[in-house]
């Protein structure tokens, strides 16, 4: 959608803000959240807004979901916090306000490192 102001992801995606970014393909971009809250805390997004949410995503675009996830998991391999074994990790896509999303630009967080068990956050 032309009309809406860049996102601040979008503004990640043309170097306008710094961001550590640690993935990329084509469509998809990987970077550490500004306030994490796991040991590897990273926003996996998608490099244009047109979808606000994973299920707008999903419903839209299927192949750029399963892209999206394709990478965070090449993250939860690659960048798994020491101790941890690589490749296991949570995938969250907060959707709505009353979730706790505040951008309404797809992304999903991939969080590993350090959770009770049988807890689910
Ligand atoms: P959500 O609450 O699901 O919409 O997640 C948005 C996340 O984006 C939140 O965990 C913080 C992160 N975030 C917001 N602004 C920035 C930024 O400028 N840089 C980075 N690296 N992360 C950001």
């Amino acid at each position: 959608m032309t009309s809406l102001e860049p996102s601040i992801f979008s503004r990640i995606v043309a170097r306008e803000i710094p961001a550590t970014i640690v993935a990329e393909t084509d469509n998809v971009i990987a970077f550490r959240d500004i306030a994490p809250q796991a040991p590897l805390h990273v926003v996996v997004t998608t490099k244009t807004q047109e979808y606000a949410n994973v299920v707008e995503l999903a419903a839209g675009d299927p192949a750029l979901l399963a892209e999206l996830v394709a990478v965070a998991s090449q993250v939860a391999e690659e960048l798994a916090p020491e101790g941890k074994t690589p490749g296991q990790f949570r995938l969250i896509f907060n959707t709505g306000p009353e979730s706790g999303q505040t951008v309404f630009h797809v992304h999903a967080h991939v969080l590993a490192g350090t959770f009770k068990e049988g807890s689910l956050v």
